[in-house]
């Protein structure tokens, strides 16, 4: 690949460590004066911490800063934490949260216009360029992965393809026909559209693909190896959250090691979720964000609920920006079944590894005071077996593999090919009927 073509914006995405410091403290300093001048919301929460505009002189000065959630989003709904006249905005996108207010994000014309070039920098460093045809399978309209990656490839002049999610056998009509380079969609829907080309007969060289920008979603190592292989080509991850724009906020590049934070848009944290202690680079811990040049709806240090860590660690790729590990779930998603922390990403990496698929249903219930756990997987065609011993074995191999890996006993249940319903957005993974209590 060309030098040109490796970053989309390299002044930025190969800037030093020092200098993206120096940029970030600017804007910083301009973004709290931002909300405080504008938001009384912001100044009501700062004046609670004993802090104003001036004790904020660079980024080092950011913990000084008190957090905000999703709960404050939901107190200030809809207009509440809006820092520019309505006038001004151009568009709105929301979350797709099921509990619980909704959360509103506004845009500027020039919140659009960086949002979409954090978009571009993710297809440019999965390969994409003007000749790359880019069909975008992400639902369109209020959820943000429809138009930010639609707003990325039109940055970098693919041809795009807004193909939202649905009708997979048109998807992939599309993608053969108008010969695809590039797909991007969330991990469930992509391996999904993979089984079904396969089940069209169709081998990972007919596909004219060699790139997916998959994100939205906790997936696995294990889950993206499954669909390169299926498809023939290389996945990258990208993350982001409405609250601080949408997609884009960090992307993967050809190492896939963890994806690089657009650190000249956004200041990252990872923060002890318990006490609030800003922790250490290579700490596992929540996510905190700070949108340092959003003008609409600018936040200051986000807790995301992410759990994730951090690392500065030179990349191959050039790019500067410093990575954020695959995220291994939300602190809210988190189960804690008979008294152990469990993440559904730990079973499926475990299921990937015995050969299954990512179709899998957690179910947690608590009869007679205890909980109980069972695992509903799906096995796959070429493994489909009615002998009942058969069944008992490969049931009892995935027990004792979890077993080992969380330390508590599952049920799991094999369960016959396409009987879990699939999702064309982010997948249900989990049941608990705990909380209906
Ligand atoms: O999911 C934005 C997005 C669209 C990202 C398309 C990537 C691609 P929300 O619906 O607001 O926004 O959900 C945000 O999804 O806090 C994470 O928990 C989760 N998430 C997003 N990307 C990833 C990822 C979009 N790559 C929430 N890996 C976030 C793991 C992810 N989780």
């Amino acid at each position: 690949m060309s030098e040109e073509k490796r970053y989309f914006q390299p002044e930025w995405e190969t800037m030093p460590a020092d200098k993206i410091k120096e940029h970030q403290s600017k804007l910083l300093v301009e973004q709290v004066k931002h909300v405080w001048d504008n938001v009384p919301y912001y100044s009501d929460l700062m004046e609670k911490k004993g802090v104003r505009p001036e004790d904020i002189k660079g980024i080092d000065d950011i913990c000084k800063l008190p957090f905000i959630s999703k709960e404050d989003l939901r107190k200030a709904y809809p207009y509440g934490l809006l820092a520019v006249p309505l006038d001004e905005c151009v568009r709105i996108h929301s979350t797709s949260g099921t509990t619980g207010q909704r959360v509103v994000a506004f845009y500027t014309q020039e919140d659009i216009d960086l949002w979409d070039d954090c978009c571009a920098r993710a297809i440019v460093a999965a390969g994409g360029s003007e000749k790359d045809v880019c069909h975008v399978a992400y639902g369109y309209g209020l959820f943000t992965g429809g138009a930010g990656l639609n707003g990325g490839s039109h940055k970098v002049g693919c041809l795009t393809v807004p193909a939202s999610s649905g009708n997979t056998e048109r998807q992939i009509m599309f993608i053969k026909d108008l010969n695809a380079t590039i797909l991007c969609c969330t991990p469930t829907y992509a391996a999904y559209i993979g089984e079904t080309m396969k089940e069209m007969g169709m081998k990972p060289e007919d596909i004219p693909l060699k790139a997916g920008i998959f994100g939205a979603e906790a997936w696995s190592e294990e889950m993206r190896r499954d669909i390169e292989q299926t498809m023939g080509i290389k996945a990258y991850d990208i993350y982001g959250l409405t609250e601080i724009s949408g997609p884009g906020v960090a992307f993967d590049c050809e190492e896939q090691t963890g994806m690089h934070i657009n650190e000249d848009h956004f200041y990252a944290e990872i923060i002890d979720p318990n006490t609030g202690e800003v922790l250490p680079e290579g700490t596992k811990g929540e996510l905190v964000f700070t949108s340092l040049d959003k003008k609409a709806f600018p936040l200051l240090r986000y807790r995301t609920r992410d759990i994730c860590v951090l690392n500065r660690k030179k990349c191959s790729c050039g790019r500067t920006f410093i990575k954020m590990a695959k995220p291994m779930g939300r602190s809210d998603d988190m189960l804690i079944i008979k008294g152990v922390n469990v993440f559904p990403s730990q079973i499926e990496s475990v299921l990937l590894k015995k050969g299954y698929q990512a179709n899998y249903l957690i179910t947690v219930d608590r009869v007679n005071n205890a909980d109980t756990f069972d695992i509903d997987v799906e096995m796959t065609p070429e493994m489909f077996s009615d002998n009942v011993s058969v069944i008992s074995a490969r049931e009892k191999e995935i027990v004792d593999a979890l077993k080992s890996m969380l330390g508590i006993y599952a049920k799991v249940h094999l369960v016959a090919p396409k009987t879990i319903a699939r999702s064309e957005g982010k997948a249900t993974r989990v049941i608990d009927k705990r909380k209906l209590w």
